[in-house]
């Protein structure tokens, strides 16, 4: 079968993304189709190329990935599904193959997206095995309705979706289905050792994404793979972990094995501060490891519980501490506004990442509501939103009484300490 597979992003805010995920379904399925990726963030003249990829590729099925829904900014929120409304028009106007959607984005909000957009099905979670075996049935004219994660427009989900046990079973790409647009300087090539998140945070679309169970690649297999690219010319990763240290001993054998191959990289990475000691800092430092992002979120022990964090303001200290002491630099996070948010708490919160002397700094002012996250119940139980609100389009969490405060407070807070903060209050 062909199978044309489109990456939607263009979205550059941050930093440019790569489509580790959509290649990592098409090395799974490459075998027996004839696959064709194309990635609109590399392509500058999007809608003529477009046209002529798939009047030339004729595909029977096309594959969308949708990584973005909007920019999480409450106080200018953009909504970034309009252009691939465009897209999904395009590909009707051009073909009749089916149209399935998949990816990060697409998985908070399997359904919604499905109506907003138009296309016929979309496969909520991680698509190797999945959508391997839609495929499979498709070409065989059998039933589709037993594939696992399956929704289809206006019929909800077809059959519970399935989380792969063993992360090896499947191939990582090469460049042949994960082309870089140009090796510039600011490329992280992306890179995935594990997947699930059993933390549950308050406010956290992850387990929606990935699943509660955290599965992992052997360290031989994503170091090998790192490897390839070092030989293709890449120097700069980005672990996507969301928390790279957890379980520390697993951060640790992937940094040995680093070390071991000694590539000459650099890298970032994320931290849940917590489980940090100093073996793992100093393995984090020898491996390459450049920057860390640590979401301590807030400087009040109070909302770090109603946050469902896990560690303290004393443990986020002793990291940070330990970081600078091994020359990584960290970039901070602040999320302000969350349920018992005061200005009081929000002046802790301000003060106690001032105290840390990070390199940078984001700080978001009012909180993004995901489906089923105990953020959205208190949103629901306070009249923020309704019960049948989808939030596709982005809603926020505000604690009530700093509607206007916050965002003044943060702007001259912000202005007094330009060179380390990061958008969106520079
Ligand atoms: C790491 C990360 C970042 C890094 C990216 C670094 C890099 N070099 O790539 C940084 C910090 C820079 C970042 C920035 C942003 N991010 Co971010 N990020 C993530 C994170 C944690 C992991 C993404 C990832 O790479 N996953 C690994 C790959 C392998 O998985 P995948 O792409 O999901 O693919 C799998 C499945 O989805 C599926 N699949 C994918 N495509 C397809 C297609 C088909 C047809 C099928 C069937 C299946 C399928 O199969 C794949 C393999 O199993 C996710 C949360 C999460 N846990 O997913 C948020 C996430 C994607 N980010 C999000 C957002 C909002 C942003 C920003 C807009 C934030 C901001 N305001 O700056 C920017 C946008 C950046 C950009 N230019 O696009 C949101 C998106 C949801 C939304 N509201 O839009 C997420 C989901 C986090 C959240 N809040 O829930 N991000």
């Amino acid at each position: 079968m062909k199978v044309l597979l489109i990456s939607a992003n263009t979205e550059t805010i941050n930093m440019p993304t790569l489509p580790l995920g959509l290649a990592s379904v098409a090395a799974a399925i490459q075998k027996g189709h004839d696959v064709k990726v194309v990635d609109l963030m590399a392509e500058k003249d999007g809608s003529s190329f477009f046209n002529g990829v798939i009047e030339g590729f004729r595909p029977d099925l096309i594959g969308i990935s949708i990584r973005n829904i909007d920019d999480q900014n409450m106080e200018n929120p953009r909504f970034l599904l309009d252009p691939v409304k465009d897209i999904v028009a395009c590909c009707r106007r051009l073909s009749d193959a089916t149209i399935v959607l998949g990816g990060a984005g697409y998985s908070i909000f399997p359904e919604s997206t499905l109506d907003f957009l138009g296309a016929e099905m979309g496969i909520q979670g991680e698509g190797e095995a999945t959508f391997s075996k839609l495929i499979e049935r498709i070409e065989r004219g059998a039933d589709i309705s037993g594939v696992p994660g399956l929704y289809l427009r206006g019929h909800g989900l077809q059959c519970e979706r399935m989380f792969m046990r063993d992360l090896d079973l499947f191939p990582l790409p090469d460049a042949d289905l994960l082309p870089l647009p140009s090796l510039k300087e600011e490329l992280w090539m992306p890179v995935q050792t594990r997947r699930g998140c059993p933390l549950s945070c308050s406010y956290c679309s992850t387990g929606e994404i990935e699943g509660r169970n955290l599965r992992r690649r052997s360290p031989k297999s994503v170091v090998g793979w790192m490897a390839r690219w070092r030989e293709a010319g890449v120097r700069q990763f980005y672990f996507v972990d969301n928390t790279f240290n957890l379980p520390a001993s697993y951060a640790k054998e992937i940094c040995s094995k680093l070390i071991e191959l000694d590539l000459n990289i650099r890298w970032w990475s994320i931290l849940y501060p917590k489980s940090v000691d100093e073996e793992l800092v100093a393995h984090l430092a020898r491996a390459g490891c450049e920057q860390v992002s640590i979401g301590f979120e807030s400087g009040s022990e109070g909302i770090l519980k109603s946050l469902n964090k896990r560690f303290t303001l004393e443990e986020v200290r002793q990291i940070s501490k330990m970081l600078s002491e091994y020359g990584i630099r960290r970039m901070g996070f602040l999320l302000l506004g969350s349920p018992g948010e005061t200005r009081e708490s929000v002046e802790r919160s301000l003060l106690f990442a001032d105290s840390l002397k990070l390199d940078s700094m984001k700080v978001t002012a009012g909180v993004r509501i995901y489906p089923r996250t105990s953020l959205a119940k208190k949103a629901i139980e306070e009249g923020i939103i309704t019960p049948h609100d989808e939030l596709l389009f982005p809603r926020f969490y505000l604690a009530k009484g700093l509607e206007e405060w916050l965002p003044e407070t943060l702007k001259s807070w912000a202005a007094t300490r330009p060179h380390w903060m990061i958008p969106d209050y520079r």
